[in-house]
């Protein structure tokens, strides 16, 4: 079996890989990244320079939107099966400047797919978001988003994730192509970009720098162990029924604040850090996943409960500094000040 996973050298399609060697070791997987500011060759280094891994592992630098790399690519793999994390990630970066995010997310999901299609009907799983189903209000703890809730964006983010949603679910009807779409809650654990709000907050706090929350801090998060997200997607890619849609979250919703606060606990940092900048604009209340139907069809239930992973994931930015020192590149840097000022 071979499969490709594209946007492997970011947070969730890094995990994942190091998920797949760990629990399907005989399977091979060929890692499609473009190496955009997100996406760090360092994070796969054990792999790579691994000798014994060279018959299972294989890395290409290209861009998903790059139809006849891609063609070449799967010319030559043959895969059995493709999942699809590359992406333009970062919701702030989307409202800076949507036009990359539309590319990426919408065309290159549908470059993809085109190849599956003529490389014989290709098994092809979309990583989604739940952010395609908008946001509900903060005072109706009883709502929560299902595979029904209707699709309703709020960034040029989530509009382009929906967009490619719409487009993975017209290629099933229209030609038959053997689809699944996962929507997950927000993730959190090792090697996450520092531009999100957990690493960002472990790494400005470790640097005794501001600590930037928007608006009063009061957005809730429905956050999941990117561990327990690996693990649903590749029992979606097993056993899901084609043609289907799985949400995936864990019933962990909190607010901003409390999290950067417990950072500051966690770190032994002073709350003073804290310091309430500009809202984001059309910026989501509050995202809550209703996972009943990924554990009623495919026995799914998270397994690390919020209170060890988030110390667990402290730990490991404590303890690979270098990893999240070295990524941050020039680029990042000019976002940084461009977007949060001095
Ligand atoms: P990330 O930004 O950390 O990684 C994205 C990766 O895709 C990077 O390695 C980047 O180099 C690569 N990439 C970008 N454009 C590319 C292109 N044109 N061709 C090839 N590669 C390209 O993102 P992430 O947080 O790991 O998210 C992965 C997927 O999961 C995304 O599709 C995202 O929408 C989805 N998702 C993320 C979360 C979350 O909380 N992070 C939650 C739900 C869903
Ligand atoms: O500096 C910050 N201050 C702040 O208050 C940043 C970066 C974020 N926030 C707030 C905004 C959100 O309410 O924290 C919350 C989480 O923000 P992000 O980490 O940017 O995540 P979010 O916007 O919720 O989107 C994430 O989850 C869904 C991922 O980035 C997406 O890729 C995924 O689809």
């Amino acid at each position: 079996m071979t499969m490709i996973v594209t946007g492997g050298a970011g947070f969730i399609g890094a995990n994942f890989i190091y998920y797949m060697r760990e629990n399907h070791p005989q399977e091979r997987v060929v890692c499609v990244d473009k190496l955009t500011y997100a996406g760090n060759l360092s994070t796969l280094r054990p792999i790579l320079e691994d000798p014994a891994a060279s018959e299972t592992f294989r890395f290409l630098r290209a861009d998903i939107c790059d139809r006849a790399a891609m063609q070449a690519l799967f010319e030559e793999e043959k895969p059995d099966c493709v999942v699809n994390f590359a992406a333009e990630s970062h919701v702030d970066r989307s409202i800076e400047d949507p036009e990359i995010f539309l590319k990426t997310n919408i065309l290159g999901t549908a470059v993809l797919m085109d190849m599956c299609r003529q490389y014989g009907n290709i098994r092809f799983h979309q990583v989604s978001t739940d952010e395609v189903y908008g946001d509900l209000p903060l005072d109706r703890p009883d709502l929560f988003f299902t595979e029904e809730t209707p699709i309703h964006t709020s960034s040029p983010y989530s509009t382009s994730k929906a967009s490619a949603d719409l487009l993975v679910m017209a290629y099933y009807r229209t030609y038959g192509l053997p689809v699944t779409i996962s929507r997950c809650s927000n993730n959190y654990g090792p090697y996450q970009f520092p531009e999100k709000l957990i690493p960002l907050m472990i790494a400005n706090a470790l640097e005794n720098k501001p600590l930037p929350v928007y608006g009063e801090g009061i957005n809730v998060r429905d956050w999941l162990y990117v561990g327990d997200h690996c693990r649903a997607i590749d029992l979606v890619l097993r056993g899901g029924r084609i043609g289907e849609v799985y949400n995936i979250g864990g019933h962990n919703e909190m607010r901003n604040i409390d999290i950067v606060r417990l950072i500051c606990r966690e770190l032994g940092k002073p709350e003073s850090l804290i310091t309430y900048v500009t809202d984001r604009k059309g910026h989501d209340q509050r995202y809550a996943i209703d996972p009943a139907k990924i554990h009623r069809e495919l026995g799914w239930l998270p397994e690390t409960r919020f209170a060890d992973g988030i110390v667990r994931t402290i730990r490991w930015y404590l303890d690979n500094r270098s990893w999240w020192e070295e990524i941050v590149s020039g680029e990042y840097r000019e976002y940084y000040r461009r977007h949060y000022g001095e």
